[in-house]
């Protein structure tokens, strides 16, 4: 038996933000701690007195990053970043604004704040008007936003699937997609370099592949290489933020110069590669971001290595920042295929960009392009949910067909078809539908008295939507919980509705879709159901005080008619009653209910009881 003659480095579970020049173990949550810390490194590297800035608002798949952040804090301090949750995506995105614009007033500390927003889509739904003022005003020059954004394609964890792509385009944002934890570290620092050196905020698609895998990264600070375009000119008084600006001016800054300085970028630094060439150029795939790993997958699948598919005449072209496609190095890799297979996830976001580049290339020399459809219009791969790598095999096999083949190909793709048949074949399935968790409150809190509905909304009580024996009924995005009932109630003979908000939500947006139904003067009771925890995304508190005299108090300023608080523990809240605010033991949940659906005008129930599954942590 060897022993060992060295002693085992020290080992520490935050070497992950302390260790430098090295690799580390992290998970793609973690990559988005340490990234600011890179950041600041690489600034004081180069002399820069710079400063950090976080926001954003928690849900999949970056549930967790606020739990990193605060464990990190520590860590963060020691680079001057700050992080402060937003209560909700846009009030954090108007708050990373502010980090653009420390310099437009006496006093600032620093050369510059980079900024951070993060935030599920849905987040980014909700904040485009802050966005889109945002990034029109722009970046510092030694500040940058870099803008998180939480993809669901496959809607495993949301309300619907989601892509957001074709809002950052809407708003003129650059997008960067990084396939694998280590290329959320290094598009991450691109994306900051980009945001100062164009001007606009730089969206970064995060999703649960790369936020929940772990690598060992290299964190490095000095393992980006930026490269200024040389050749790319700037208006005279440049692209960054600036006061007093005009809303005109600003468009034109951003649409004739911060786009195409965001191009010359892309170029200078390769963030679009070609990963796979080949000398007898026939079929080019473009493809970024999960769907590259994927598109490898296929190929080992398929059985073919870098040599054969540059033999057989494939080539490659990896794409770190699919909006706005970079067009000379596209170009470059589009001269002479015959063919070009896109393999993007959902709705057309390259291949959109792609064919309007080649449209006027001459017609002799113009590859056809094919990826959600082929030339016949039939379906290749498809635009919803996800894409799979024995889906991604099937399409390049057939695209390959007309021109090579061999045993090996055609025989895996028999034994992919022959597997996807198999998966296929009506099975015994037993499905089990998500529940709460024992000892939920919501078990209890979501019932309602025989003949009423209750509206369902975000949060772990949306499940009460699928429960058979709640009548609860539909949901709307977060913070819309109840307001569709203003549409509908001037129409129908039900008089009344329940409608449940969690004390999360309540915090985040719902405040004021009360607020809307009191303005409404509708007859409804809304159920807030203060659990004490945004528990969906991980347990959670709420981004501030909401206590019990608060909630009531606030309410009351908001002109509902009756409040009724129910509780295991009603004593505790003695001091709040009043001929306005009752409070009840929830064994008379119901009866409470039953006098709420009979008072006119907006109620309140509060039902007090903590999620189980935190009291458990
Ligand atoms: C705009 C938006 N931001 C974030 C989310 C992610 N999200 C889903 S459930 C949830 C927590 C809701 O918490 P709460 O209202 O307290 O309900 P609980 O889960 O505690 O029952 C969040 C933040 C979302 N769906 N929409
Ligand atoms: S996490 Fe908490 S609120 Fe959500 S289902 Fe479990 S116990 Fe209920």
């Amino acid at each position: 038996m060897s022993t060992l003659k060295r002693p085992l480095r020290e080992v520490n579970l935050n070497d992950k933000y302390t260790l430098d020049q090295t690799e580390a173990y992290l998970t793609g949550i973690e990559a988005l701690v340490r990234l600011p810390i890179l950041q600041h490194q690489r600034d004081q590297q180069r002399g820069y007195n710079t400063a950090g800035f976080i926001s954003g608002y928690r849900g999949s798949p970056l549930g967790t990053l606020d739990e990193a952040l605060w464990s990190a804090e520590t860590y963060l301090d020691k680079h001057n970043i700050k992080f402060v949750p937003g209560i909700n995506e846009d009030l954090a995105a108007t708050a990373v604004r502010g980090s653009q614009e420390v310099g437009l007033q006496p006093g600032a500390k620093f050369d510059g704040v980079f900024g951070m927003w993060y935030g599920k889509g849905p987040g980014l739904d909700r904040s485009l008007d802050a966005f889109r003022h945002a990034n029109a005003a722009g970046t510092s020059k030694f500040g940058g936003v870099l803008a998180v954004v939480g993809d669901d394609h496959g809607c495993k964890s949301s309300t619907y699937p989601y892509q957001s792509e074709h809002l950052f385009m809407s708003m003129s944002m650059p997008i960067l997609a990084p396939a694998n934890v280590q290329e959320v570290l290094d598009l991450g620092i691109y994306g900051w370099e980009l945001s100062r050196y164009c001007g606009c905020w730089v969206g970064l698609k995060a999703i649960t592949e790369n936020m929940d895998s772990a690598i060992s990264a290299e964190i490095d600070p000095a393992r980006i290489d930026i490269k200024l375009p040389t050749d790319f000119e700037m208006p005279k008084d440049g692209v960054n933020v600036r006061w007093p600006d005009a809303p005109l001016a600003q468009e034109e800054r951003l649409n004739k110069y911060k786009i195409y300085a965001a191009r010359a970028f892309a170029l200078e630094n390769d963030l679009n590669k070609i990963v796979i060439d080949t000398k007898k150029p026939r079929l080019g795939i473009i493809t970024s971001g999960k769907s590259y790993l994927d598109v490898l997958q296929a190929f080992d699948d398929l059985g073919i290595d870098e040599k054969t598919a540059a033999a057989i005449g494939i080539r490659v072209y990896k794409v770190g920042m699919p909006w706005p496609l970079e067009p000379v190095k596209t170009h470059e890799f589009a001269l002479g295929l015959h063919e070009i297979l896109v393999v993007e996830e959902k709705r057309s976001v390259i291949e959109d960009q792609l064919t309007g580049q080649l449209y006027n290339w001459p017609i002799k020399d113009r590859p056809r392009v094919v990826g959600e459809y082929d030339e016949n219009g039939e379906d290749l791969l498809t635009n919803l949910s996800e894409l799979t790598p024995a889906m991604i095999a099937r399409a390049i096999a057939s695209r390959i067909d007309a021109f090579y083949t061999s045993e090996k190909i055609e025989a895996r793709i028999k034994f992919i078809n022959r597997k996807e048949r198999t998966l296929k074949k009506e099975r015994k399935v037993t499905e089990r539908k998500a529940s709460f968790c024992s000892g939920c409150p919501h078990n209890t809190s979501t019932e309602v008295p025989e003949g009423s509905i209750a509206g369902g909304g975000i949060g772990c009580h949306y499940m009460s939507t699928w429960m058979t024996n709640r009548p609860a009924h539909n949901f709307t995005h977060m913070g819309g919980e109840g307001v569709t009932w203003t549409g509908m109630a001037p129409f129908t003979e039900t008089n009344h509705m329940f409608q449940n908000l969690g004390d999360g939500t309540y915090f985040h947006s719902g405040v004021l879709a009360i607020r809307q139904s009191v303005s409404s003067k509708v007859n409804i009771t809304y159920k807030i159901l203060k659990n004490g925890a945004v528990a969906m995304t991980g347990g959670q508190q709420v981004d501030g005080e909401l206590s019990m005299p608060r909630l009531v108090a606030q309410l009351q300023g908001e002109g509902v008619k009756r409040i009724d608080i129910v509780s295991d523990n009603p004593k505790q809240f003695n001091s709040l009653k009043s001929h306005l605010v009752g409070v009840s033991h929830r064994d008379d949940l119901l009866v409470v209910q039953d006098k709420l659906r009979n008072t006119e005008g907006t109620t309140v129930l509060i039902y007090e009881q903590a999620c189980a599954t935190s009291r458990r942590r």
